[in-house]
Parts: C-alpha cells; structure tokens; sequence
C-alpha cells in the first residue's frame, strides 16, 4: 500500500469516528408534577434555555424533545395524575426509550412515585431523584423559628426522602436549585448521569452539560481532544489554502469550525453567556466571556495563530499525531498543524473557563 493511501485511510477513519459522534443521541426523562421545575431543571443541566419554564402546562401528555446537539429532554407528568392508570405509566410514556430518568419533586414523594420507581426497576434504566427549589426551602429555613442554617435544611430535606426512598433502588437524592446552579448538588447529578451512560453518550452529554464544578470543565477537555482530531483530519481532503507568511497550508474553514466547536462545549458561545446572564452573573465576568470568545471568531487572529505554530511543527510533532510511518505529506503537516492549534485552543478555553468557575464560585451566584 502507498503511504499516502495508508495516510487518506486513517484520516478517514478519524473522520468517520467524528460522524458517529455527532449521530449519537442521548436523551433522558423527567418526570414530575407540573410546576416542580421540571424545565428549569432541563435548562440548567444544559446550561442554555431549550425550554420555557413558569408555563402552566395544560396537557397530561409528555413534551418535548427540548434539544441542543443530539442531547433530548423530554418533561413528563407525574405518574398517576394522567388520565390512564399508573399501572400503564412505564407503557404509554415509553420510559424503555430513555437513557436515563429523573424523578422530580419540589417537596415530597407520593405512593405513585415509588410505585414508578419499584417499575422502572424491572427497566435496569438509571432514575435520578431530584428535590429542586432547595434554595426557597433553604431559604424559609432561616426565616422559620427557631432558625435552621442551610446544612440542617439541607439534611433534614436528605432524611424526609430516605425515608420515603428506603428499600428502593435509585442512584442518589440530588438537592437542586436551578436559580442557583452552581451551588448545590447540580453538578453532582450531571456527572453520576453521565457515568451511566455508555462511552459515546457520556462524551456526547458531557460535552453539552452544564460547567456546575470543576470536576465537569476537566471531563471536558478528553472529549474536546477527541474532537479536535476528528476535525483535524478532514484537513486536506477538500484541498488546502497557502497562508501568506506560513510554510504549511491549511484549511481555513476547519480551523475555524474547531474554534466554535471547543468555544461551544466551554460555554463560550452566546446561547450559554445569556443562560448566566439570566442567572445573575455579573456584567463583567459576562464582558469577559464575550471579549474572550470574540477572539476566536475572527480569521485574522486565526492566521497569526497559525504563523506562531507552524515552526512548531516538526517530523517529530507530525509522528504524535499520525502512529503511521510515511513522507511528510502536505496533508500530513496542515492535519498535524490544526491538531495542534486545536489543542492550543483547548487550553486556552479551559483556562478561561476555569477562571470564569472560580470567579462566579466564589461571588456566590
Ligand atoms: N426558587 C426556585 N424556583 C424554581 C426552581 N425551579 C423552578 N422554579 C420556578 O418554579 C416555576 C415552575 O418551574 P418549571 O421549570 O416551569 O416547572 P415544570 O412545570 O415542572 O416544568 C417557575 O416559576 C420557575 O421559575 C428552583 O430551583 N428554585
Ligand atoms: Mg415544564
């Protein structure tokens, strides 16, 4: 076999690998009484609003899919407030389809919720317990007599459903406040869901979840490694643009799709800057984000990127990236350059991102 060809395969083959990615699906369930914060919930997971929330919802029917990139939501009614009974719940809301459940609560469970969990174990799906609005109760705790400080609310919340919950197998009480979703158990839930996915789908959720800790932003970075080099590798095959001033040649229209792709998956892209806006984070964090991703969107500084790295762009950098023997190709070095640049963005982005968390930690938003 010619090496060029050996080349064009493997390329093709991380090609190919990006396309099941983006095809793959996840898409999970909440189901609860209307009013709980069901979408709410939906938005904060997600970190973007897909779904308009305060809406009284009229239909006993589920809605949805509330999507971004491959990642569906669909809100549920509680079980036995429906018009068929709970025996045919799991059966007509097609609860098997889903890759995981949440059951959502904003005070406690009934008798049909813990019939619906005791079914969905027969299903062997993953079901999340969620109590949202903790920080109303929390809230009301340190107004009540005598007062309770927010880590007794919070365990005396945990105790009620454990005693509801006993015997009952679940996987874990998350105590939730979607106004305040960087505090609380948010980011405990996003990451156990994604635990229970299979390898793809975990990528895939994670990529699109919500930065509520820091444990989420650095599962990011494996996945946006892998993107980059799925990217990467469409590089060369539909030709390549000589850059004025830079020895290698590359494709501009990649190496800006990169750009967006990691912008999106650390939050930098509006949809994700408005969701905090619309959770109070403050002006200049905000300013700070924008003035971040801007950047990054225009081509020129894309270019004087592209002048830096390319001396950095050695035999022994291409052989990194490309585990086959061959002549450095043109294709080879401009694949081999936006890896790099790419990975180049990533850090800069988790830099930023971290940044941000640490800045909006510790204000208290
Ligand atoms: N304080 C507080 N309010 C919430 C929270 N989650 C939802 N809400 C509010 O509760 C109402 C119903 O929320 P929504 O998400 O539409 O509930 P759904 O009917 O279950 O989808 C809205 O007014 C939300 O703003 C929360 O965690 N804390
Ligand atoms: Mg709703």
């Amino acid at each position: 076999m010619e090496e060029s060809n050996e080349l064009g395969e493997y390329l093709r083959g991380l090609v190919e690998k990006g396309q099941n990615y983006k095809n793959t699906k996840v898409s999970g369930a909440l189901i609860g009484q209307s009013g709980t914060g069901k979408s709410s919930l939906i938005n904060a997971i997600i970190g973007e609003n897909i779904c308009d929330t305060g809406t009284i919802e009229t239909t006993i029917e589920k809605s949805g899919p509330f999507s971004k990139n491959g990642v569906s939501f669909y809100d549920l009614p509680g079980c036995g407030t429906t018009k068929f009974p709970k025996e045919e719940y799991v059966e007509k809301m097609e609860l098997a389809s889903f890759d995981f459940l949440i059951l959502v609560t904003a005070n406690r469970f009934y008798e049909n919720d813990l019939f619906l969990i005791k079914e969905v174990k027969k299903l062997n799906k993953p079901i999340f317990i969620v109590r949202t609005k903790i920080d109303q109760s929390v809230d009301d705790g340190k107004h009540n007599t005598p007062k309770k400080s927010e880590q007794e609310t919070l365990s005396e919340c945990l105790y009620d459903l454990e005693q509801y919950l006993t015997n009952l197998k679940h996987f874990g009480i998350y105590l939730i406040s979607s106004r305040q979703p960087l505090n609380f158990d948010l980011g405990k839930l996003i990451n156990e869901i994604s635990l229970n996915l299979t390898a793809l789908k975990r990528d895939k959720f994670i990529a699109e979840a919500f930065i509520a800790n820091e444990e989420i932003l650095m599962k990011k970075r494996a996945i946006a490694k892998k993107l980059v080099m799925w990217i990467s590798a469409g590089a060369g095959l539909n030709g390549l643009n000589p850059i004025p001033g830079v020895d290698i040649a590359a494709d501009i229209a990649i190496l800006m799709k990169i750009n967006k792709e990691i912008m999106k998956i650390y939050g930098f892209d509006g949809e994700s800057i408005l969701f905090l806006e619309n959770h109070g984070v403050k002006a200049s964090v905000l300013s700070g984000m924008k003035i971040f991703a801007q950047r990054f969107l225009s081509k020129e500084l894309v270019l004087i990127a592209l002048k830096k790295y390319a001396p950095q762009i050695t035999i022994k950098q291409i052989g990194k990236y490309i585990p086959i023997v061959g002549q450095i190709t043109a294709v080879a070095a401009a694949f081999t350059l936006t890896v790099y640049f790419g990975n180049n963005m990533i850090d800069e982005c988790e830099a930023k991102a971290k940044s941000v968390l640490d800045d909006l930690t510790n204000s208290e938003v």
